[in-house]
C-alpha cells in the first residue's frame, strides 16, 4: 500500500494525540534517526503512542527505530518526538513520512527538527561528528508529493529556497558554541538504499557538492516545506562513506557509532530545545 496524499490520516492522528495529552501544545517536532531515539528518554511528563495507533504513521521495520511517538517537554517547551522514521526503501513510497509531517503541522508545531545517522563524504568531517544540514541533493527516484495535490496542506508548486532554515541553523550554531561542541555544516545527498552506496557513487556525490549521505531526511523535508513547516536538520556521522575508510559498512556499525555520538547529540539538541523557551 502506498499513502494517498489526499486522505484524512493527519486529522485523525492529530485528534488521537490531542486526546492522549490534554493541554499539550508542541512547538517542535523531532524525528529521531537510527540509534538516536534515546533523546526522547529525557523528556518530562512523557506519553508514548505506538505508530500502529496513529493513522498514516510509518510502522517501523528497521532495528533502532522504536516506532513510538513520544509527547513531552524540556524546560517547559512541549515537543513531539518520533522515535524512528519510515524510509523509502521500506517499500511504502516516497510519501511514507508525509502523513506524520502533516500531523505535526496540524498540531501547531513551528518547525520540524530532522535527525539521522549518516555517512560523511567530506574528509574534513570525521565519524562521530555532528553536521547541521544546509541544503540537499535528492538522488532518490522520486519526490514525496508526486500525485494529486492536497490543497489543504499546500500549493501544487512550491520553492525549496532556504529549505534548511538559516535562522534556526544559526541559533543551533550558537547553542553548539555555548557548549564548546563542534558543529559542522554541509549539503546532504539522499540515497534510496537499503544497500549502502558504491565507492564510485560516493566519488560522484563528492564531485556534485555533497558532504553527507544517507537514506532519509529528504522525503520529510519536502513534505514539511510544502505545508509551511520550517526545517532544521542534523546528521550524526556514523561512518566515512564507502571508499573513504576501511570500516566495513553495516547497520550494526551505524547503531554502534550512533551510540557513541548520543551524548553530544542529546546535549546539543536538548540545550537548543530548552533555549527555545525564551
Ligand atoms: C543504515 O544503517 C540506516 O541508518 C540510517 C540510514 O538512512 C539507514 O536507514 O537511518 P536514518 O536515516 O533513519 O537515521
Amino acid at each position: 500500500m502506498s499513502f494517498s496524499h489526499c486522505d484524512n490520516f493527519p486529522f485523525h492522528a492529530a485528534e488521537i494525540i490531542r486526546a492522549a495529552k490534554p493541554g499539550f501544545k508542541p512547538r517542535i517536532a523531532l524525528i529521531l534517526g537510527s540509534g538516536l531515539g534515546v533523546f526522547a528518554d529525557q523528556l518530562d511528563n512523557k506519553v508514548a503512542i505506538s505508530y500502529q495507533d496513529l493513522p498514516g504513521f510509518p510502522v517501523s521495520t528497521v532495528v533502532g527505530h522504536a516506532g513510538e511517538l513520544v509527547l513531552g517537554s524540556i524546560n517547559g517547551v512541549d515537543v513531539v518526538c518520533m522515535k524512528g522514521r519510515g524510509h523509502f526503501y521500506e517499500g511504502k513510497g516516497m510519501g511514507i513520512m508525509t502523513p506524520a509531517v502533516r500531523t505535526f503541522k496540524l498540531l501547531g508545531c513551528e518547525f520540524l527538527f530532522c535527525t539521522n545517522a549518516a555517512g560523511s563524504l567530506n574528509t574534513g568531517i570525521a565519524a562521530g561528528s555532528l553536521v547541521a544540514l544546509n541544503d540537499h541533493i535528492n538522488t532518490m527516484p522520486s519526490t514525496p508529493l508526486v500525485g494529486p495535490n492536497d490543497e489543504r496542506f499546500g500549493p501544487r508548486f512550491f520553492s525549496l529556497a532556504n529549505a534548511y532554515d538559516a535562522d534556526l541553523r544559526s541559533r543551533l550554531h550558537q547553542t553548539a558554541e555555548s557548549l564548546s561542541l563542534k558543529l559542522h555544516e554541509g549539503v546532504f545527498v539522499s540515497y534510496p538504499g537499503p544497500n549502502f552506496e558504491t565507492a564510485a557513487e560516493i566519488r560522484m556525490m563528492q564531485m556534485i557538492g555533497g558532504d553527507v549521505v544517507g537514506m532519509s531526511v529528504v522525503p520529510e523535508v519536502i513534505a514539511a516545506r510544502h505545508c509551511g513547516l520550517k526545517v532544521l536538520a542534523v546528521s550524526a556521522i556514523t561512518n566515512m562513506a564507502e571508499g573513504l575508510s576501511d570500516v566495513e559498512l553495516s547497520h550494526e556499525q551505524t547503531l554502534k557509532c550512533a551510540a557513541m555520538v548520543t551524548d553530544d547529540f542529546v546535549r546539543l539538541i536538548g540545550t537548543f530545545v530548552a533555549g527555545y523557551a525564551q
